[in-house]
């Protein structure tokens, strides 16, 4: 452990083993390692972003066990907005002040690629102040193999359309073993990986998720972060700025959905890992401790151990909410400059990729 700590402090790459030995550390020891690093990275800065989540529609074509969200064709909670309706939601999102819309929609196979595209355009047309983070790469694979799309082709019409980043959903557990017993159909790993670094190329902007505390282990978590840093240093090298602005672990909410017997993840395994994270993505500039699914005081304690951002106000929330978690109403930006401030932080409105608003 000696050694462990050492390399740390000298900066140096850990391995698969060496980061999966972090969790044998103790919180405190781990928290603080992490917070080294954070503060060396963002100083006193909690960063946290004015948006609005859109979730077109909730018609799914997979059956992921996890989650609660999505419904059925002949479930009556099943919903599809109208394109007027969405239209509404953004201009509202404009009015509000926010500076970005979020939308992210289940795998429905009755909404048409120009359908979809053709909102991602009126949004940019009508509200061109508002930045579209759009498309996860399991929407993408859905498009292209229903709709007999490349991935590139996909991508493509993305960035005519307007979309300016994609959201890090869909990358659940790497493990191919448990992503077959969660979500078997969806999008791959190994497809997941690769959307990102094509959309990568383009040199653009991305973010990456990691749902866990369901019945994946500690070695998988380390595994997913694995791979998401082979792949950080692929774009990297690149040079052309395309890239992984911020990991957010999700944590598993356990309502309403077809796993069962999980117990809850503790708080404590939730710092460790947002703490593992810090040390162990050394080329993702930012660890977001997305407040919907670890609650807002958890992810106010998450900034001493390693995390800089809780994400955004989003409005309206309906995937976590929908498993269980209290999310759903969103959250005034008072709230999280109180929070922030309180404890001791420089609050930082921040744009999509980073940039600090005034
Ligand atoms: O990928 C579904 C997750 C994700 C549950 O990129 C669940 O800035 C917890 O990706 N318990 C979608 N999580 C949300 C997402 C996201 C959120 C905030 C910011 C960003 C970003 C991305 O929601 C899915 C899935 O992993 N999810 N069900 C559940 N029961």
């Amino acid at each position: 452990m000696k050694n462990l700590v050492e390399k740390i402090k000298n900066k140096k790459r850990l391995n698969y083993d060496e980061s999966l030995g972090l969790y044998e550390l103790d919180l405190y020891t781990l928290g603080a390692l992490a917070n080294e690093r954070r503060v060396e990275l963002h100083g006193n800065k909690v960063f946290y972003n004015l948006n609005r989540h859109i979730n077109p529609s909730n018609l799914c074509a997979d059956t992921c066990k996890f989650c609660a969200f999505s419904a059925h064709r002949k479930n009556e909670n099943s919903y599809t907005l109208s394109f007027d309706e969405i239209m509404q939601i953004a201009q509202n999102a404009q009015e509000g002040g926010a500076d970005e819309v979020h939308i992210v929609s289940a795998h429905n196979p009755f909404i048409k690629p120009d359908e979809t595209f053709g909102i991602f355009r009126a949004i940019k047309e009508k509200f061109p102040s508002l930045h579209i983070k759009a498309m996860t790469a399991a929407e993408i694979d859905f498009m292209s193999r229903k709709f007999n799309l490349s991935y590139e082709q996909v991508i493509e019409r993305m960035c005519e359309s307007g979309v300016d980043s994609m959201p890090g959903g869909g990358a659940e557990i790497f493990d191919e073993s448990v992503r077959e017993q969660l979500c078997a159909g969806k999008v791959s790993s190994e497809n997941w990986l690769k959307i990102h670094s094509l959309w990568h190329q383009k040199g653009r902007q991305s973010n990456a998720t990691m749902l866990f505390g369901h019945i994946e282990s500690r070695a998988n978590r380390i595994d997913h972060m694995l791979r998401l840093r082979g792949l950080q240093d692929e774009s990297l090298g690149r040079n052309n700025g395309g890239k992984f602005n911020a990991f957010i672990p999700l944590v598993y909410q356990t309502q309403n959905n077809y796993l069962e017997g999980i117990t809850p993840l503790s708080s404590e395994e939730y710092l460790k890992t947002i703490a593992i994270a810090r040390l162990v993505l050394d080329n993702i500039a930012h660890i977001k401790a997305y407040w919907a699914t670890s609650t807002l005081g958890l992810a106010m304690v998450a900034q001493d151990f390693g995390s800089d951002d809780i994400d955004g106000t989003i409005g309206h929330e309906r995937i976590q909410s929908a498993a269980g978690a209290k999310s759903k109403t969103g959250k005034e930006q008072s709230e999280f400059i109180e929070l922030i401030e309180t404890s001791g932080k420089r609050a930082v409105r921040r744009d999509s990729l980073y940039n600090e608003i005034a």
